[in-house]
């Protein structure tokens, strides 16, 4: 096949309909195990084990020569990573594309930095496999994906942000805020691909009135969305209601996530990827 979609974990897909793909996992460890977030990991497990465990847990993005073997069969890639302000993967994909060109420059690798998690990068994968489907050019799907990534925002409610700060991946103040009785964190990817907090909501109806509410403030009207949750479907399929109340015709998907977002949203957590076009 001409073209293939690379993308990080952190998209939530195994497989992807009538276009090349492939998913390049993270890793999530304890002192104890190790975690690979591809199509073995048994994540009911690996969320059990984690609420079970004491000590200290990561993550690791994909390495340069994991990137490289997922570059290797196909003439055109498009790679798709999770938010260069939060993750190496970004830069170690950058690194095996110059590596790949060097051995290969007839190979076209173009690698976005979605600025996003979860139900965000998918909608980038999502609109890369639509045009590809269209038969359009390599450089036209660079020029209308790096539009679209304009046209898309991520915003989630979060019932405990303790593997962020564990992580140093936002500060400790921000950390204590969440983590009590009840009280959700509503948070967006910022401009620049960093989790900003913008409140928080006691229970689940009122984080889920906050996200709509926020969607609409940032420009939803009516396009498409996917949500991603862990271990909430109930609070996803009312957020999915919620929507479609008021916008009847709009294509929501609603699905468990995988191994990283799970690992970072924690039980409990949702995410919404949408577009503002
Ligand atoms: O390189 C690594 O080890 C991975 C680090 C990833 C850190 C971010 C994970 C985000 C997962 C959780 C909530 C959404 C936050 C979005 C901010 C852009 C999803």
């Amino acid at each position: 096949m001409k073209y293939k979609i690379v993308a990080d974990s952190s998209c939530d897909f195994l497989t992807l309909k009538d276009v090349n793909f492939e998913a390049v996992p993270l890793k999530i460890s304890t002192n104890d195990k190790n975690y690979v977030d591809d199509a073995k990991l048994n994540l009911s497990e690996m969320l059990k084990e984690l609420k079970e465990y004491k000590g200290r847990s990561y993550t690791a993005c994909p390495n340069i020569q994991e990137w490289l073997n997922a570059y290797d069969e196909a003439d055109n890639i498009f790679v798709v990573t999770i938010t260069s302000a939060l993750s190496g993967s970004y830069s170690a994909a950058i690194a095996a594309k110059k590596m790949m060109e060097s051995t290969h420059p007839n190979k076209k690798i173009h690698v976005f930095d979605t600025l996003s998690a979860g139900p965000g990068v998918a909608l980038i994968v999502e609109k890369l496999q639509e045009l590809i489907l269209n038969n359009e050019t390599f450089d036209e799907i660079c020029e209308k994906v790096t539009q679209y990534q304009k046209d898309t925002q991520l915003i989630f409610a979060l019932k405990s942000i303790h593997n962020f700060v564990q992580n140093g991946r936002v500060n400790k103040v921000v950390g204590l805020a969440v983590g009590t009785l009840n009280i959700r964190m509503i948070g967006a990817a910022s401009e620049e691909g960093t989790l900003e907090i913008i409140g928080k909501q006691k229970g689940e109806k009122k984080s889920i009135e906050a996200l709509f509410k926020e969607m609409e403030k940032r420009g939803y009207k009516g396009g498409k969305v996917n949500i991603g949750h862990c271990e909430n479907e109930q609070g996803a399929a009312t957020l999915k209601d919620l929507i479609l109340s008021k916008y009847k015709n709009a294509n929501i998907s609603l699905y468990h996530m995988r191994g990283l977002c799970c690992y970072y949203a924690e039980p409990g957590g949702m995410l919404m990827g949408f577009e503002t076009l």
